[in-house]
């Protein structure tokens, strides 16, 4: 592997060992405490993308769509204090996301720890409780063996973030070090016996479910449980931003199980004899507050598959528990013989119409219908198209409206972190080529993360960012106004004019008032070669794909009043 003579820079070793792992694209925002590195990436630049950024929030964003779309660690360099701390909403992302993620971060000379230097942090408190393991590379000649450890680890069980530290000096030093071997993913699989039981509970089940989450899948994982879900005709959801599990459009699809799911799903679940959670941890957005399964121990029989054995029993005590990655899985399960589903068959097809019909596109307040504007995209682009967006209410017309088809297609954060929708689809198009790529973001989330629409122009990227302005923080205005009606505090917003920001940063920018516009609009943007940016402009009395600010509003009076 390594053709300069045996000594290399601690720079050098890490590069070489991140060629080793087959990483193809680093993202960072440079600083002078991994010059090295950087100095080594120059050597690797035609096989080894680098793509830099403006902001690290931006980064580590990047680095976990990338993580999601490859299921091989996304990778980003920032720099010690500032750009760690920066950094940070990318790996609490990627820690509650399950998504596989290394951060390499400068950290000072190890001759001046602990004097407070320059941008000093200690890298393993702060991260402490936001990565899977946190740690600080001493010597040049570990670098092989941390790094490998690292893509193991990230990788491996529940994925999630690693971070490693890199002293300045010890990047610079020169060092002759074994070079390590291409890591391999470790994933549990299902016992012969856990399968049976599971058979056997299906069997004895009246009104089954199935629960779709969680990472580690792959196009076959998703293949396999579906001919699973059909051979045993069983109504399947997906959780919270994982509605890309399974295809939309079969007809076991019951929709997905997301912040205010559609209510007959919830009942479906709540009213199941027995629910197969497959990949999901069950959390808080999946189980509408652990309320669909009671907490420890659900009415509903429960078999819960996971990948990492410490989630199983954490919240639920499952009746039967798997620890098992999700190819090991989906391909057992897809190989057990199908029981009888003729008892539930029929709900199941009722569930699936339930879906369709909540999908179909219903009117909000103003001349700007965005149920209509999501149906119109899904009606003209190809199943492989990739969604991203961040968090806010705008996100809910999306994950309703939009219909995945095909596993790797959606990319926003399960941790309703807001910012994510811009940097995604920058990592997408890096990725992706090729395939089209939305982003939606709110006027909110747009602006935490919205500069790396410069990144998008830096490398000749062309997704299209969707801005839903509407004026305000919706869905804490949607809080507030429940909470305490007619009092708006801290929620407003005084906007740029975004079509004009995105026309100094390059793209090809429209704003679109009414719906009738929206197509020509989405049709110029389209064929305008390069990055486009449309600001589509919403009533702020269309507060939810369900009820009208105003309505809330007079509930919630309504409510008080009752109470008074
Ligand atoms: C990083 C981050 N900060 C704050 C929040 C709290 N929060 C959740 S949604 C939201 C408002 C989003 O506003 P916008 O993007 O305009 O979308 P809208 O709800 O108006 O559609 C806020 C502030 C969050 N989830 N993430
Ligand atoms: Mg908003």
């Amino acid at each position: 592997m390594n053709t300069r003579s045996n000594m290399r820079t601690g720079g050098q070793l890490l590069v070489d060992q991140l060629k080793i792992h087959r990483t193809d694209t680093v993202f960072c925002v440079p600083g002078e405490s991994f010059l090295a590195v950087l100095d080594a990436l120059y050597d690797v630049r035609a096989e080894m993308r680098l793509i830099v950024c403006r902001q690290e929030g931006g980064a580590a964003y990047m680095a976990d769509a990338y993580g999601k779309l490859t299921g091989s660690p996304g990778v980003c360099f920032v720099t010690r204090g500032p750009g760690a701390s920066n950094a940070c909403v990318g790996v609490h992302t990627a820690y509650q996301d399950s998504t596989p993620m290394l951060v390499f971060v400068g950290q000072v000379a190890r001759s001046d720890y602990e004097r407070q230097a320059f941008q000093e942090v200690d890298l393993r408190r702060m991260y402490g409780q936001l990565a899977k393991w946190v740690a600080q590379i001493e010597d040049a000649r570990r670098i092989p063996e941390f790094v490998a450890h690292a893509f193991a680890l990230a990788t491996s069980g529940r994925p999630g973030p690693v971070v490693l530290a890199l002293p300045e000096d010890m990047l610079r030093e020169e060092a002759v070090a074994a070079d390590a071997e291409p890591y391999n993913i470790v994933q549990a699989h299902p016992g012969a016996s856990e399968l049976g039981q599971m058979h056997e509970m299906l069997v004895k089940a009246k009104r089954p479910a199935m629960i779709l989450g969680g990472t580690t899948w792959t196009s076959q994982a998703v293949a396999d449980i579906m001919t699973f879900a059909q051979d045993n005709r069983l109504a399947t959801a997906t959780t919270f931003r994982r509605q890309d599990r399974f295809d939309n459009l079969h007809p076991c699809y019951a929709g997905d199980l997301g912040i205010s799911p559609n209510p007959k799903l919830a009942a479906q679940i709540r009213e199941a004899d027995l629910v197969l959670a497959i990949g999901t941890r069950l959390g808080e957005a999946a189980t509408d507050g652990y309320q669909h399964l009671a907490v420890p121990r659900p009415k509903q029989k429960l078999v819960h598959a996971y990948m990492g054995a410490e989630e199983l029993g954490r919240v639920y005590q499952a009746d039967l528990p798997i620890n098992s990655g999700m190819g090991p899985f989906a391909a057992a399960a897809r190989a057990l013989r199908p029981v009888d589903s003729s008892g539930w068959a029929p709900a199941t097809e009722t569930a699936h119409r339930e879906y369709l019909d909540y999908g179909k596109p219903v009117p909000n307040p103003g001349s700007l219908q965005l149920a209509e504007i999501i149906a119109a995209l899904r009606a003209q682009l190809p199943p492989e198209t990739i969604v991203c967006n961040g968090a806010g209410n705008y996100s809910g017309w999306v994950h309703r409206f939009w219909r995945f088809r095909n596993y790797g297609t959606q990319l926003a954060p399960t941790s309703g972190s807001m910012g994510y929708g811009v940097p995604a689809a920058v990592a997408a198009a890096i990725v992706y080529p090729d395939r089209p790529v939305l982003s939606f973001s709110g006027d909110g989330c747009f602006l935490m993360n919205g500069q790396e629409i410069a990144t998008a122009v830096q490398y000749g990227l062309r997704p299209i960012f969707f801005v839903i302005n509407n004026g305000m923080y919706g869905t804490i205005r949607m809080h507030q106004e429940r909470e305490y009606p007619m009092r708006v505090s801290g929620t407003m917003l005084t906007n740029p004019d975004f079509a004009a920001l995105g026309r100094a940063y390059g793209l090809h920018s429209e704003t679109v008032e009414r719906t009738e516009d929206f197509e020509s609009a989405f049709a110029r943007a389209r064929a305008a070669g390069r990055a486009a940016l449309i600001e589509l402009r919403l009533d702020p009395e269309a507060i939810s794909t369900r009820i009208s600010l105003s309505k809330l509003r007079e509930l919630s009076l309504a409510k008080q009043d009752s109470k008074a």
